[in-house]
């Protein structure tokens, strides 16, 4: 590697890198943005265990006190859960190298981990939902960088597609034009966060982690840039179905429009407000596909280190 980055490993993550072992990276603003306190802790504590589970080691990524931390310290992943969004820099391609350079405590988004995972030599990475194009984009102009950096960073991102309060189809157009391949995990159609079906139709399928592995280090030879995007319905009994969570995704995104919520504050935002109106039942979904989509991520690292 060419980079001079200042990443400091937890042990175990080095041990299982320096052998060739699988490793799942993660990323935490799903801890500090995406979930309240404590749910935001037990989330995380449990995704490791999942990831441990599947045979691999999990390397939970955050930027703490000036360096990229590869894996947490159960201290530090409880001190994160407890940091308050409003202190935490929301951390993507744009602002990473400025919170490490002034010392700051940073959250990693969907594109700021897959950077530092590749940084780290990491070549997969579980989340919840991707960022993508917002609904009212063709106004607002607001596309998550996260679609950017999954057409040049190459790590494998499992997620249960991109979060529901997304303008869904233009999100699948923008992937496809950068070139990014979007593959539904074991069914015909694309994944809609809480919902396993979107009703959209995915590009790509396929059915076992080697396969996806196997594309992973295919996509390396040909020399293609950037990653893959593995979209994982979420299990049956955790969904909730799409005419339920619909309306309430419109009166969140409503009220966030009146409220005049823009920019990196519209997605913790919109989660929060649908955690309420559901009385708390987006987040144990939330939850659920998180789990299963790092059970996942730990067969594909399995496979990719075989
Ligand atoms: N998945 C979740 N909850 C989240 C996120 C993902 O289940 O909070 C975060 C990810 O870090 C993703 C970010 O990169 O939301 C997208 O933010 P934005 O729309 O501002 O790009
Ligand atoms: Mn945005």
């Amino acid at each position: 590697m060419t980079h001079n980055a200042p990443l400091t490993f937890a042990p175990e993550v080095a041990e299982a890198l320096a052998h060739g072992r699988p490793v799942v990276a993660l990323e935490s603003t799903i801890i500090t943005h995406g979930m309240p306190w404590p749910q935001n802790l037990e989330m995380a504590e449990q995704v490791e265990a999942v990831i441990r589970e599947g045979g691999a080691t999990p390397a939970t990524i955050a930027v703490m006190g000036g360096r990229i931390h590869i894996g947490l310290t159960p201290e530090a992943l409880r001190a994160l859960a407890q940091t308050p969004p409003a202190e935490a820099m929301k951390l993507s391609r744009a602002d990473l190298a400025v919170c490490i350079a002034n010392g700051r405590t940073g959250a990693t988004t969907v594109a700021a981990t897959m950077i530092c995972a590749h940084l780290a030599g990491i070549r997969v990475f579980a989340t919840g939902g991707i960022g993508g194009v917002h609904r009212g984009a063709e106004d607002s102009f607001d596309i998550s960088a996260d679609l950017q950096e999954l057409a040049q960073t190459p790590v494998t991102v499992v997620a249960a597609g991109a979060k529901a309060i997304l303008d869904l189809p233009k999100t699948w157009e923008v992937l496809e034009t950068l070139g990014v391949p979007v593959i539904a995990f074991g069914q015909d159609n694309l994944p809609a966060f809480w919902s396993q079906d979107s009703g959209l139709r995915a590009p790509l399928r396929m059915d076992d982690p080697t396969q996806i592995a196997a594309a992973a280090d295919m996509r390396a030879a040909l020399g293609l840039k950037g990653g893959q995007l593995v979209a994982n319905p979420i299990p049956e009994d955790a969904e909730i179905a799409q005419d339920v969570i619909m309306p309430v995704i419109e009166q969140a995104l409503a009220e966030a429009q009146a409220q005049g919520i823009a920019a990196k504050a519209v997605t913790p935002f919109l989660l929060s407000r649908i955690f309420e109106l559901t009385e708390g039942r987006s987040l144990a979904s939330n939850i659920q596909l998180v789990l299963n989509n790092a059970r996942l991520g730990a067969r594909i690292a399995v496979a990719m280190a075989a």
